[in-house]
């Protein structure tokens, strides 16, 4: 299988994130991916590719402009006033509160975010156009005839919704990937999370569609960011009504639990007749991770990958959570060794 990767992820850097009511180290740091791309080389996966420069097209597809616009000039005017250190949303637009966009970037920030987990830094901007970038070229792969494909992105997607950021989380790159497959023929397309938390941005971006079936197995939001989204009586709406699956479990359920929840998911992916497979790859689900509360192990990565081989559709992973950075890389091509030997 191969990788598409690029260096650019380096230049997005939070400085911290409000974490247990202090302001903390970023969770999220370029370490990570740098530690994937190692296991990818040590594991032999296949060959690395750059990214193919694919302008904001593919983007303006799934978000809203006027968001992806705000995040193209919000470095340069936020440091414009005076701040040249990161940035970080500290309220929102919350009940009874007037539904405007602000004129100050400030303002903005806050209205275009849900948490105070994901900042502006000097080089978001040109991170995440390049992460979409590695997800499009990624997605071209399997237009191509590829069997599987992994876009090794950084900063993550899947937190990022149609108009708000969240959660480490900017342009949605699984999405733009499931998107970019669309256009390019493909009739019905299922979006796997995996990700310890509930991919609310990708639930929200095709919400209203019947071409996407979004499943995501997650910690349940009772007691798990991202806590207001999630729930398993969301099954979409409109035209999306039926094509919207929430597995949440229990924080601390264990392995046997999980791959109960992984294997409802495989069925329904079956029986909605999906043409191709785009899988959000986090995996925060280890028992090491910092942040999280499930408790795969190393082995049990394996054998998620040979479970969803075992669907048979051309798949593309794109990177999205997990924090035990010493792990990670491990975990990560454990999924995807465990798919290409099944
Ligand atoms: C991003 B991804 C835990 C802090 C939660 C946000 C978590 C974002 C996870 N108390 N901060 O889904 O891995
Ligand atoms: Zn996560």
């Amino acid at each position: 299988m191969r990788t598409v990767y690029t260096d650019d992820h380096h230049l997005h850097q939070g400085r911290a994130e409000l974490y247990n009511g202090t302001l903390t180290a970023s969770f999220e740091k370029p370490s990570r991916a740098d530690m994937v791309l190692e296991q990818v080389r040590a594991q032999t996966l296949g060959e690395v590719l750059a990214p193919k420069p694919h302008g904001l097209e593919p983007v303006l597809k799934v978000h809203d402009e006027g968001y992806v616009r705000f995040w193209e000039s919000a470095w340069q005017r936020w440091s414009a006033t005076g701040r040249d250190w990161d940035a970080l949303p500290k309220m929102w637009q919350v009940r009874r509160l007037r539904e405007r966009i602000p004129e100050h970037v400030e303002g903005q920030l806050c209205y275009y975010s849900m948490d105070a987990g994901t900042p502006l830094t000097a080089g978001t901007w040109p991170a995440i156009t390049a992460a979409a970038n590695v997800a499009v070229t990624a997605a071209d792969c399997l237009l191509a005839g590829e069997k599987s494909v992994f876009a090794l992105t950084r900063p993550p997607g899947h937190h990022a919704a149609y108009d708000y950021c969240g959660g480490y989380c900017y342009f949605n790159n699984a999405a733009i990937a499931a998107q970019r497959l669309l256009d390019g023929g493909v009739r019905k397309l299922a979006v796997l999370d995996v990700d310890y938390h509930h991919g609310n941005g990708t639930q929200d971006i095709f919400y209203r569609r019947s071409d996407v079936l979004f499943l995501s197995i997650h910690g349940d939001p009772r007691t798990e960011y991202p806590f207001f989204l999630g729930f398993a009586d969301e099954e979409g709406e409109g035209n999306g009504l039926g094509f919207n699956a929430n597995y949440p479990l229990a924080a601390g359920t264990d392995v046997a639990g999980w791959f109960a929840a992984l294997e409802a998911a495989c069925t329904r992916i079956q029986a909605y007749g999906a043409e191709a497979l785009v899988v959000s790859l986090g995996v925060d689900t280890y028992e090491g991770d910092p942040i999280s509360r499930f408790a795969l192990k190393h082995e049990d990565f394996i054998r998620l990958g040979a479970r969803l081989a075992r669907l048979g559709l051309p798949t593309q992973f794109c990177f999205e959570g997990g924090y035990a950075v010493e792990a990670i890389g491990i975990n990560a091509v454990n999924v995807l060794t465990g798919f290409e030997g099944a």
